[in-house]
């Protein structure tokens, strides 16, 4: 049985021009155009090299977030979740998603009601966590639930803690025991059944990684983040990101990634 972060496809949407202007929570000024698309470059050749087949979509100009195509949709083994995004300015990604993913996916499956974002969904072996923020509600989680048990896979509705954008901002799937996680997340008990790996303070904004078959892609900027996740015996690749930090990036939410038979 392959676990769940082994996969050998990978879907990504290309930065245009307009991914200057995506959402960020806390202001700030715009990126420089030309280090986001450096960035998202050294990300797909990241996953490549990981040995993951890509699907690279065209710019969308008029969503400037679209490249952060995890939060629209879901992808799993057994079929795709096309959500809706708990922010009106990305609930057209989700339209711009769906015949992709009906060509990749023999199932399709659609959010019948509620808001959930995808980068509230963190994927356990043994369960998945839908976490409740800003962007995803009780209606959605709720929905989401039902679509992941038709799927073959048990929810579980978690609370987010106030100040992270997503369930995924805040920890990350490292092994099939083992979370990475901020200390407010940890310390929420969720990860009970899991090994926890805490953030060091002043870190917590690299708490959202990447693990990728063999490899664990993570902020080049936290740098006691790499030397714990290296002293765990793990391949981490270390890439920049602070570019795409500035409109609140995760390394997760860059790509839908699954493993197909074929
Ligand atoms: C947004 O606020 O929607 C984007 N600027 C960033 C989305 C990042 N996605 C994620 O953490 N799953």
């Amino acid at each position: 049985m392959p676990e769940v972060f082994e996969f050998n496809r990978a879907i990504l949407r290309r930065p245009g021009q307009s991914v200057v202007s995506g959402l960020r929570a806390s202001g700030g000024p715009d990126p420089d155009f030309a280090a986001v698309v450096a960035e998202h470059a050294g990300y797909a050749q990241a996953l490549a090299q990981a040995g993951l087949a890509l699907t690279m979509l065209d710019p969308l100009e008029a969503f400037p977030d679209a490249i952060f195509v995890e939060d629209p949709a879901l992808v799993f083994p057994e079929g795709a979740v096309l959500l809706n995004p708990g922010t009106p300015s990305r609930a057209g990604e989700v339209a711009e998603l769906g015949p992709v993913l009906e060509q990749q996916f023999e199932r399709v499956l659609n959010l019948p009601g509620g808001h959930a974002d995808g980068g509230d969904v963190l994927v356990m072996p043994d369960k998945v966590f839908i976490g409740l923020s800003a962007r995803t509600d009780r209606e959605g989680a709720e929905a989401l639930s039902g679509l992941l048990d038709q799927l073959g896979y048990r929810a579980v509705i978690a609370e987010t803690p106030a100040e992270v954008l997503h369930l995924k901002t805040a920890s990350s799937l490292l092994d099939a025991e083992t979370v990475l996680a901020t200390p407010a997340l940890a310390a929420s008990g969720i990860f009970a059944d899991y090994r926890v790996i805490e953030v060091p303070e002043g870190e917590e904004g690299g708490a959202n990684v990447l693990r990728v078959n063999d490899q664990v892609i993570a902020g080049a900027g936290y740098p006691r983040i790499l030397d714990r996740l290296d002293s765990l015996g793990l391949s981490v690749v270390p890439l920049a990101n602070s570019a795409i930090a500035m409109i609140d990036a995760g390394f997760t939410c860059m790509s839908l990634r699954w493993r197909s038979a074929h």
